[in-house]
């Protein structure tokens, strides 16, 4: 039978890869061709990518990983990069967690009221949205001359192939898709003041996107739309079988979530800040966002710990339940003296501060696990999808202690694996694209299944026990 080798690239916060894959029918077979650093850069005071260093590595990486039939492009969600009239980038796009965004959801509200964004979006409220990332921007000169907005991994396609679009999944994390009709939402952006000119067409994961230019010296490569919303591919990475199963896409974030076939807009959902993403083939991502790992690898910035396993391993040893924090409190979003702010938080409670880096680590994972029960209680209650199983997916399936604790705090088994997902996700679009895989999402995931490692962990204690931890932080 026929077989495909593609390759993907994958920019999270922790590192850029190309990874390279054989792909089958009953094959899936996946290498780490390159893996580089990706720092956001302060400048003249503002968090910047560090766009063209990502881009040479790329090519880089893309050059090393041999002759490929197709290419795919995906990172996380809500950045982008300007173009002018001559189809030039202006600037270095913005990292999202910049400050330029502080106040500007206050701001907005005061215009759009809260129900009618999550009526016309259905997206969660988060400073680092695109639309409040545009309108912290919309003075500037830059935006003036802005003719094209490009998500990053359309940005890099772009520059890979010459060709302008917007792919679907990372689009609907903008909050300006509409929900219902799944076009840009001209108006609202028209309301806030955003010229809506600048959204270009929309393009779907597995829809060609072009060939490779000559600056790569590649040769004409295809270049595909995958799902490029990194979260997006994780969740056709996961290897569930059938509906009944929540899916936790565990790295920098926790993204925390089921998987629905239509949106939940009830302002219910809204209270609880939970979001409707575009998943592939129509499908829903209804998840919530838990600041995740970010809070444990501020940490090591800080303490200079590169190695994560003597930390986690001396957490182990520790008390479990001695002090929490609320992950989301947005007093964490942004980068700096996490220890510190872990500490502050501990205080606020009238919990104790943990002393050594093993006390902020058990305090971090209690924290964790305890927001990712919360998340998946919300989500059945909320949509009235029941689920039997959580599947944990990205670096976090490594972190034992923490699937664990998850497990204990849901009541559930946790299913950890792949660490990949990302990646197998977006190679899997691709290869479906390539006509070498069936048509069916679920025969994606039966593909990662027979073909990844996962590890089970069956849950432990009263998970009610946990609710009592809960209150401390009511
Ligand atoms: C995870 C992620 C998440 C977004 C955040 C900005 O990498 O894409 O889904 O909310 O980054």
């Amino acid at each position: 039978t026929a077989t495909a080798r593609v390759a993907a690239v994958d920019l999270g916060a922790a590192s850029g890869r190309v990874m390279a894959a054989r792909v089958g029918p009953d094959l899936l077979e996946l290498t780490e061709v390159a893996r580089f650093a990706n720092t956001a850069v302060r400048a003249g005071g503002t968090l910047h990518w560090d766009v063209l260093s990502l881009y040479r590595s790329i090519l880089d990486g893309l050059r090393d990983a041999g002759p490929v039939d197709s290419i795919g492009i995906d990172s996380w969600a809500v950045d982008y990069g300007l173009l002018d009239a001559d189809g030039r980038l202006l600037g270095n796009p913005v990292h999202y967690r910049d400050s330029r965004t502080d106040g500007v959801i206050e701001q907005v509200l005061r215009q759009v009221p809260a129900e009618r964004l999550y009526a016309a979006t259905g997206l969660q409220l988060q400073p680092f949205n695109t639309l409040f990332q545009l309108v912290a921007a919309r003075d500037t000169a830059q935006l003036a001359a802005a003719r094209t907005l490009l998500l990053m991994p359309d940005l890099l396609a772009y520059w890979l192939t010459g060709e302008i679009g917007a792919e679907r999944t990372n689009a609907s994390t903008t909050q300006l898709l509409d929900v219902n009709s799944g076009t840009w939402a001209a108006e609202l952006a028209v309301q806030v003041g955003i010229p809506p000119g600048i959204l270009p067409p929309l393009r779907e994961p597995g829809q060609p996107i072009g060939v490779l230019n000559a600056d790569a010296g590649l040769g004409p490569v295809r270049v595909t739309a995958v799902a490029s919303h990194d979260t997006a591919s994780a969740v056709v990475g996961v290897p569930a079988r059938g509906e009944r199963f929540a899916y936790l896409s565990c790295g920098t974030w926790s993204l925390v979530g089921v998987e629905l076939d239509r949106p939940v807009l009830t302002g219910q959902s809204r209270a609880a800040n939970f979001t409707n993403e575009v998943g592939v083939d129509g499908t829903v991502r209804y998840l919530r966002n838990v600041m995740g790992l970010w809070l444990l690898q501020e940490c090591q910035r800080v303490w200079g710990e590169d190695e994560v396993e003597p930390l986690l391993r001396a957490a182990a040893r520790s008390p479990g339940f001695r002090s929490v924090i609320d992950p989301d409190d947005p007093v964490f979003l942004p980068p700096g003296d996490m220890p510190a702010r872990i500490a502050e938080a501990c205080r606020r409670t009238g919990q104790p501060v943990p002393g050594t880096p093993a006390e902020t680590v058990r305090c971090i994972l209690d924290s964790l696990a305890l927001a990712h029960r919360a998340a998946i209680l919300d989500a059945q209650r909320l949509s009235g999808r029941e689920v039997d199983v959580v599947h944990i997916v990205g670096g976090g399936a490594r972190n034992e202690l923490l699937c664990q604790l998850t497990a204990d705090a849901c009541g559930l088994p946790v299913l950890a694996g792949p660490v990949e997902a990302t990646a197998l996700g977006n190679i899997l679009v691709q290869a479906r694209a390539l006509g070498v895989l069936g048509a069916e999402l679920a025969e994606l995931r039966d593909l990662v299944r027979n073909t990844q490692p996962v590890r089970s962990f069956t849950p432990q204690g009263d998970s009610a026990a946990w609710s009592a931890v809960a209150a401390r932080l009511a």
